[in-house]
């Protein structure tokens, strides 16, 4: 999954129309490099992160979602706003990104109940401005999949298939970089709710700080890909459904090795039963 972000920081500052072409371009650009799906979001989710309008998420996304439903791309609409999302499906987004796994908008389940799409439910406490204050568990693993199975049971009481949800821990979302790793490390406790799983590692503040120079400067964000492919060969190796990620290509090789190693790891199982 390519992650186009629309938010005025993202993209070209010429004006509407060429943040527009920038966006639509960067998605193309993301489909080619072999991205299955591309995630578009018209509002910030970082820490700290103000909300925009309704209407303003809407007008960011919307001529996005067309021109690159219309060129035949597989896309998202990452929002926690049902009304936003409706109008995405109208326009040829073949699913749902919630962050907050319906808990932002009470009428999400009802519009993803309709359109019968994929529904990612991440794992949310609050929204941005927040959520730091938010990050206290027991045991993170086991906190993050009784909340997410408690989004799961509501999803399913609305009406939504139980093959249209996809589960997401949120990495850094009311979470510690300790609590990131954590998730991680014991993966299976979210694999064995026998969902599809989506990890969001992607450049994230706690790749920036596991990196930091001889100075302790974090690294940048976009100098981040090299750790967030690592992390893709680790969570492919495990069998999650899928990653979203700024840059598909070494994400995309990272996803074949762990295939091709996969393949030959059956294929000598299958030789030694021959035999
Ligand atoms: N992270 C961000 C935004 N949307 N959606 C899902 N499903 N999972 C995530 O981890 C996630 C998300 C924030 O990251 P960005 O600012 O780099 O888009």
């Amino acid at each position: 999954m390519g992650i186009l972000n629309v938010t005025p920081d993202s993209f070209s500052d010429g004006g509407r129309f060429s943040g527009i072409i920038d966006a639509v371009e960067h998605g193309l650009a993301m489909a080619a490099a072999g991205a299955d799906v591309v995630d578009v979001g018209g509002e910030s989710t970082r820490p700290g992160a103000d909300r925009v309008p309704a209407d303003e998420e809407i007008r960011r996304v919307l001529p996005v979602i067309t021109e690159l439903a219309a060129a035949g791309l597989s896309t998202t609409i990452d929002t926690t706003r049902a009304a936003v999302a409706s109008v995405a499906l109208d326009a040829g987004a073949a699913g749902v990104n919630d962050v907050s796994g319906g808990l932002a908008d009470p009428d999400m389940a009802g519009v993803a109940a309709e359109a019968g799409c994929p529904w990612v439910l991440m794992h949310w406490r609050g929204h941005s401005r927040n959520m730091a204050t938010l990050a206290s568990y027991s045991d993170v693993v086991v906190d993050v999949r009784d909340e997410l199975r408690e989004r799961v049971d509501t999803a399913l009481a609305a009406g939504v298939r139980v093959d249209q949800l996809i589960l997401d821990p949120g990495l850094g979302f009311a979470k510690t970089a300790e609590h990131n790793w954590a998730l991680l490390d014991r993966l299976e406790v979210l694999l064995d709710l026998s969902l599809p799983v989506l990890i969001g590692a992607s450049r994230k503040a706690f790749l920036g700080r596991l990196l930091v120079d001889e100075s302790g400067r974090a690294r940048p964000p976009d100098e981040r890909d090299d750790a967030t492919a690592a992390i893709t060969t680790m969570v492919a190796e495990l069998g999650v459904w899928g990653v979203r990620v700024h840059d598909p290509g070494a994400n995309i090789d990272a996803v074949k090795v762990v295939a091709a190693a996969a393949e030959a790891r059956t294929r000598a199982q299958e030789s030694a039963t021959d035999d």
